[in-house]
Formats: C-alpha cells, structure tokens, sequence
C-alpha cells in the first residue's frame, strides 16, 4: 500500500493532492507498479493516508489528464505501460556551469557603449502616465485579437507617419509603415517577403547584427566599401545587387552623413532596374549637431525604390524594441500578401504608450532636451580628448548620432588595448565589430566612442582611463 511522505509542514504549504499526485506519480515513474496495475480504489487509498476521498480524486484526475493512469468504466484506475527513462528519473538537473548567466553588475564602470541611449534622463514619470492613458483609454485595441493588425495599430502608424513627414521629411500613409520589435525583425520580414533570392549589398564597416542575420540564412551578401562620401559607386555598379542596404544619415560607424550627390546617384542607380532596392536604415538621425538635421533619402525617392527603416531605440530606449518601416507603395500588396500569416512582434501596450507619448508632445520635447544633452556631452568628450591625446587622435563622423569613431596613434594592438579598458573598468568597443568580412587593414587602433552612457561630469575621467588604456 502506499504510503505519503509527508511532513507536517508540507501539508500547511502544498496542497495534500499534490503531495499523493506528485509521490504516485514518481513511483510509476520509477516502475515500482507493474505496467496496467490497478491502482487502490480512492477510498480504500483515502481510508489509508487519512486524507479526504475529494484529495485522492483529484490526484487521480491529474495522472490521468497526463497519461500515467487510465481508467476503465466501472472498474477503477491502472497504470500505463511507460518505457524507461533514458536518465534516471530524480537525477540532478543542476545548471552547466558554462551556460550559467551572470546578472551584469558592473558598478563603477564608465561606458563609451553607442549602443543605448541615456536612461538617466528619460522621461519615466510622463511615459508612465501615456501607460496609464493607454490602459485607461484604449481597452478595445489592447485586448484586440493582434492579427488583426499585422502592421501594427493604424492609429499608431498614422501617428508615426506624421511624426516621420515632419521629422525626416519621408513621405508615407498610415498603411506603408510596418511595425516590427527591432530592426532585424523587420530586415528578416523583408527578406522573407520579396528578397529570398536576391544579392545585398552592404556597407564595410557596417552594421554586422544584419549582415550575420542574412549571412545565417545563406543570403548572398557582398559588401563594399566606402570612400569619402558613403558607400562606393563603381563598386555598386560592378556588383550589380539587388538590395543596397546603407545608412546615409550617419553611416554606422564611420558617422559619414551621406551628401546630396551620391543620394541622387544612389536614387537613379535604384531606378534604373524594377528589381532593385534601397533599404535605408535611419536609426540616430534624430540627433544632428552643428546643423539641422538633414532630410531622409526616402523622402528624396520618386521612383518608389526606398524601404525606409527607423527605430526608437536611440531618441528613447533600446528595450522598448519598437521599430517600423516604410514601405514603396509598389511592395504594399505583396507585403500583406506574403506575410498574412505573420503577427505583429511589438506589444500593444508599448504600440499604444508610444503614440500617447507622442501625440501629447512628451516626445518632441523629451528630443529637444536630449539634443541638448547629447550635444553638451559630445563637444565636452571631443574637448577633452583633445586635451589629453592632442594630435595622437583623430575624430570622425561626429556630426549626428550618439557616437562617433576615434583613431589612435599607438604602438599597440586593439586586442591589447581592450584588455587594459577592462581593467580600468571601461566599457569600450573596437572597429572590428563592425568588419563584416574582417579583412580590414586597422593600422591605427579605432574605436567607436558612444557618449549616451557618460554624463557631463563622467568624461574627463573616462577619457583619462581611455588615455591609460590606449598608451598602458
Ligand atoms: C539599430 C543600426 C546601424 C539599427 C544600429 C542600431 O533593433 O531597432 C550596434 C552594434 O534596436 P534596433 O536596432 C537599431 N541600425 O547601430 C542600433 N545599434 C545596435 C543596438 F544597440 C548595436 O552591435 O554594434
């Protein structure tokens, strides 16, 4: 007969069903009943254990929901004919400790990182109340069946496609722009809709999260490089791609902004074959310094030949995950066609909290203050660089984003100079990260220097530990 091991605590905790349910089932697991063993009735088992028939019930319930018993009518429970574990059932399933996760404290750290934005300065207590508004005021869209709108929420779209019109100067409806939770996401859509053969280009450096996202799916993926002005004209046209992907606003990471007369260039390249395309990634354009901000290329395009991709990952924040598209007219119907069976990635709530944030102002005004900030940290980190490396270092493409490159005149190697950040607790990032093919020459070290993560009074002593890294 069966006994319950039970201590008089777990029966304060845990409910006495799932005691009987959790011991009978480990005992046939353990093949201490025949197979199609009749298990005791439940109130000879009850009488036993001294618990109620209702508790053996709905044990016997669960087992059976599971598949270790099976009853027959008028006769009562058996056991089911299990084959043998593999491992033994109740071995220990401790954690590998290669694959252990440690939480990232890194306190004390400075970070040059370009790969968020500020969080000090984020508007916390407005976003909220745009989540409360949301909640209180949009419960149809929120609790909406989401495939219903696999672009994402039309009230959304239109408010960004306002927002983009005035903004970037791109020029959509509503019902071109695509959401999506991240920019590969909506690479990857692309892909799979209208490009599962075609030949990408893409700029060297560039940005690798893309270029490994296509190369993983065997994508035939060439990259070219860029002289002075942006991605290589002659090199595009020997190439001959179908899709160019390339960032003119502020190439990422070399910072060239991309001036009129290769867009145009570029514009009537796309033109010139129905199957080519520009994907246009726009992801820190929202932030210009010295200038205005200079207007998207989509905008530029009337031959209908650009896939205009932006983000909120830099003007808000990375873990929102809420980025779009827009796409030419010409792709629209193909687009819904081929992905009717794909749903939205980006939460509803966030979708919602987004566009509250954005049509009560919050937006515009947190962009304005953060211009300022980021344009104060960026003239204060090229000051003290100066200061410190003089003539040893050179600056470029800081006229937008959140980051620009840095080259070093130092006898020593990248890898050296990394290891040395680590030690003085600098987070610190190298060209490298952004070779696509790695065959680059990097006779100087260069880094990519984000000044998001620093505050005012952060850089000098960042860039001091940047001095010891570099020189040792
Ligand atoms: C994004 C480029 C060129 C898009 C970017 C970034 O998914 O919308 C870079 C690195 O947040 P998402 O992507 C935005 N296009 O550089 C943002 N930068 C990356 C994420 F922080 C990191 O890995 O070096």
């Amino acid at each position: 007969m069966l006994t319950l091991n039970m201590r008089s605590a777990d029966r304060k905790s845990d409910y006495i069903y799932r005691q009987i349910y959790r011991q009978l089932k480990k005992e046939i697991l353990l093949h201490h009943f025949l197979p199609h063993e009749k298990l005791p009735s439940k109130r000879d088992l009850a009488k036993g254990l001294k618990v109620s028939v209702n508790s053996v019930n709905s044990a016997y319930q669960q087992l059976l929901a599971e598949g270790y018993i099976y009853a027959k009518e008028r006769s009562g429970f058996y056991v089911e004919k299990l084959d043998t574990l593999p491992v033994p059932f109740g071995s220990s399933r401790a954690l590998n400790p290669e694959l252990a996760e440690s939480p990232d404290s890194r306190k004390d750290w400075l970070s040059f990182s370009h790969m968020s934005a500020d969080r000090s300065c984020f508007p916390f207590d407005s976003w909220l109340n745009c989540e409360h508004k949301a909640l209180r005021s949009r419960r149809t869209e929120l609790s909406d069946d989401p495939s219903r709108f696999p672009q994402g929420i039309y009230s959304v779209r239109r408010t960004i496609s306002r927002l983009l019109s005035v903004t970037r100067g791109v020029k959509c409806f509503p019902e071109q722009i695509v959401l999506g939770g991240g920019t590969q996401v909506l690479v990857q859509l692309l892909r799979q809709s209208f490009f599962q053969n075609a030949t990408f280009a893409m700029e060297e450096p560039g940005y690798k999260r893309i270029y490994r996202l296509l190369t993983m799916q065997h994508a035939d993926v060439r990259t070219i490089e860029l002289d002075d002005r942006g991605i290589k004209m002659n090199e595009i046209n020997r190439i001959n791609p179908d899709v160019l992907y390339i960032t003119p606003s502020h190439q990422f990471p070399t910072g060239i902004v991309m001036p009129i007369s290769r867009r145009i260039q570029l514009l009537n390249w796309a033109s010139r074959s129905e199957n080519r395309f520009i994907i246009e990634d726009d992801y820190d354009s929202e932030f210009k310094y010295e200038c205005d901000t200079i207007p998207s290329l989509q905008g530029l395009d009337a031959f209908d030949k650009v896939i205009y991709i932006g983000t909120f990952s830099k003007s808000l924040l990375p873990g929102l995950r809420i980025s779009y598209m827009v796409l030419p007219q010409r792709l629209l119907k193909a687009f819904r066609e081929k992905s009717r069976f794909i749903m939205q990635t980006c939460s509803a709530l966030i979708q919602l909290t987004l566009q509250e944030f954005i049509d009560s102002g919050e937006y515009r005004k947190h962009i304005k203050r953060m211009k300022q900030i980021y344009s104060e940290r960026r003239m204060r980190l090229i000051e003290e660089l100066g200061k410190k490396f003089g003539d040893d270092v050179t600056i470029y493409g800081a006229n937008a984003g959140l980051h620009f490159m840095s080259a070093f005149k130092s006898g020593e190697t990248v890898d050296a100079i990394l290891r040395r950040a680590d030690e003085e607790k600098l987070e610190l990032y190298s060209l490298r990260r952004c070779f696509l093919r790695s065959c680059i020459n990097d006779r100087e070290p260069r880094f990519i220097l984000g000044f998001a993560n620093l505050s005012k009074e952060n850089i000098e002593e960042g860039v001091n530990r940047l001095y010891r890294a570099v020189y040792g």
